[in-house]
């Protein structure tokens, strides 16, 4: 796949952008009837259960957490320009199931949003395919009922496909290590190093459950201790990427 989009180089998680152009690729048909788009640092847990559209279709992750960011909406919005669209929520950039008729869809979609990003990246509260895909399934999602039967677009999580968690502190308040195990696939942000370390293991997702389990029950010890002082030190912690 040869990649050819004009991504600022100055821009945040460069490398990243480029999956905007693998989009673009999936609606040739080439890569497979049904594609799935996902990040590196996401491990499969157990089987994905979920009925697809025989229909043109595309499945995100909408995340419930992040709609407290007024921040990233406002950054959202401005991307949209005042363009008819949702933008009350969040979707995650780690997911993207579809087929090619899905993935045509968005594609054109994804062209209209990104030279204003490429021109406003600066002002905005992430940087990052995320941001882009997130203005483009809003603009989708509002103009999809202009055409019913065009183009479905899902939620995946009502079928505990994905959870996103982070073993850092974030101002996302994502879901208890436990829930997230639950999911079919787990997106830890912050836990690359680990992964690359199990990624040979014979069962990484357990390996990488039993790890994480461990790490947080003695970051829980510890906390006891520190929870007095955490006012003070939350202030000077530097925020988590967004990936
Ligand atoms: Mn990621």
């Amino acid at each position: 796949m040869a990649f050819t989009l004009a991504v600022p180089e100055t821009i945040g998680f460069r490398a990243a952008h480029f999956k905007l152009e693998a989009i673009r690729h999936f609606a040739s048909g080439a890569w497979g009837e049904v594609v799935l788009l996902l990040d590196a640092d996401v491990l499969a847990l157990s089987e994905i259960r979920l009925r697809l559209p025989q229909s043109p279709f595309l499945m995100g992750y909408r995340l419930d957490d992040e709609s407290r960011d007024p921040q990233l909406l406002r950054s959202k919005a401005l991307l949209l320009n005042g363009r008819d669209a949702v933008c009350e929520r969040w979707w995650g950039g780690e997911f993207l199931l579809g087929n090619p008729a899905g993935f045509g869809a968005i594609s054109p979609v994804i062209d209209e949003i990104f030279p204003r990003y490429a021109t406003h990246f600066q002002r905005c509260a992430h940087q990052g395919d995320e941001m882009v895909m997130n203005a483009a399934l809003d603009l989708l999602q509002g103009r999809t009922p202009v055409d019913p039967g065009s183009l479905t677009l899902e939620e995946c999580n009502p079928a505990g496909v994905i959870s996103r968690w982070w073993s850092v502190r974030t101002t996302e308040p994502g879901p208890p290590l436990k829930a997230a195990l639950r999911s079919s696939l787990i997106h830890l942000p912050a836990d690359k190093t680990l992964l690359a370390q199990v990624f040979d293991e014979g069962d990484p997702g357990t390996q990488t459950a039993k790890l994480l389990q461990r790490r947080l029950a003695r970051k829980t010890r510890a906390l006891r201790y520190l929870r007095p002082l955490l006012p003070v030190l939350s202030a000077a912690r530097p925020r988590a990427p967004r990936l």
